[in-house]
């Protein structure tokens, strides 16, 4: 593609929920849409929205590289997403595949959300574990696998809150075949080995992935590897998966709560995998 023209708009939209991100409160998401204008007149638009608490970025600071006419991406992985998105070519982006799709269940009333997400027809379901005492969180896991059918599976994400005693504890506790893996129990990816031959539940890297910019060596219970195109790139996270799935480990497309635009491109950059597990992009009601 030929780019004729590059403009941005900033936008900021509250989310209907508040979401609570590793002990920060999220009550609206703000970014920059690119749109890049091709030789033909096409307009193509991609989202560039850094997560507070995740992204090292700030809206302004794509602002500001913006104004000063640069497109450099080093420490901008939003901003590459947004523009590796929107030049991909027109023609690949109509060649996909159906996706499958894990529910998200966060905040109160999780068994209530479980019932209105099944009724939907998901099948994975996706808790956030770490924020209130552990024995909460052991309760809440117990309850909602005892109203799984065997088809369900359910995916935990601890966010790196526990000690490794602590993770352990709740692992031993909570341990069920249905339990697909949990992301990120501690923050020390060296230590899950341990805590799968303490627990049997596997693991997937999520964070670790961003932090070391690598899948980490295999470890036994290692079992996936989730993606967040929004702090890595579109290109970086498409090639990581392929590593994934080399290595024999599922390849997780995950959101950042981005809007319709940036939702797009995570669910075609998942429909590429030749390997499906469901992706975790169903953030678009919050
Ligand atoms: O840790 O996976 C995470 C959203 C924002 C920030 C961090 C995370 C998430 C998600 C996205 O959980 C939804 C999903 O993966 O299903
Ligand atoms: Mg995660």
């Amino acid at each position: 593609m030929t780019m004729k023209r590059l403009a941005w708009n900033r936008f900021s939209f509250s989310l209907s929920h508040p979401v609570q991100l590793r002990g920060q409160w999220l009550d609206c998401r703000e970014g920059i849409y690119l749109e890049l204008t091709d030789t033909y007149g096409h307009v193509r638009i991609g989202e560039a929205a850094p997560l507070p608490g995740f992204s090292q970025e700030t809206v302004d600071d794509i602002e500001a590289e913006l104004t000063r006419g640069s497109l450099n991406f080093k420490g901008f992985p939003s901003l590459q997403f947004a523009y590796e998105w929107a030049t991909l070519d027109f023609e690949k982006k109509s060649v996909r595949q159906p996706i499958q799709t894990n529910a998200l269940l966060m905040g109160p009333k999780t068994v209530e959300q479980f019932y209105r997400k099944k009724a939907q027809g998901f099948t994975c379901f996706k808790l956030k574990v770490g924020f209130q005492m552990l024995q909460h969180d052991i309760d809440q896991v117990k309850e909602l696998v005892a109203h799984m059918a065997p088809q369900h599976t359910l995916r935990l994400d601890a966010n790196q809150a526990w000690t490794l005693s602590e993770a352990i504890d709740f692992g031993k506790r909570v341990a069920h075949p249905q339990i697909d893996y949990i992301e990120e129990p501690t923050s020390c990816w060296e230590d899950w080995e341990h805590f799968y031959n303490e627990t049997g539940i596997p693991l997937a890297v999520d964070e670790t992935v961003v932090r070391i910019q690598a899948i980490p060596a295999l470890f036994p219970g290692l079992k996936a590897v989730v993606l967040k195109p929004t702090l890595l790139g579109f290109l970086c996270a498409q090639t990581l998966a392929f590593e994934a799935i080399q290595m024999g480990l599922h390849p997780v497309i995950s959101s950042c709560f981005e809007t319709e635009v940036g939702l797009e491109g995570l669910r075609y950059l998942a429909s590429t995998f030749p390997v499906q597990v469901p992706h975790g992009v169903t953030t678009c009601h919050w």
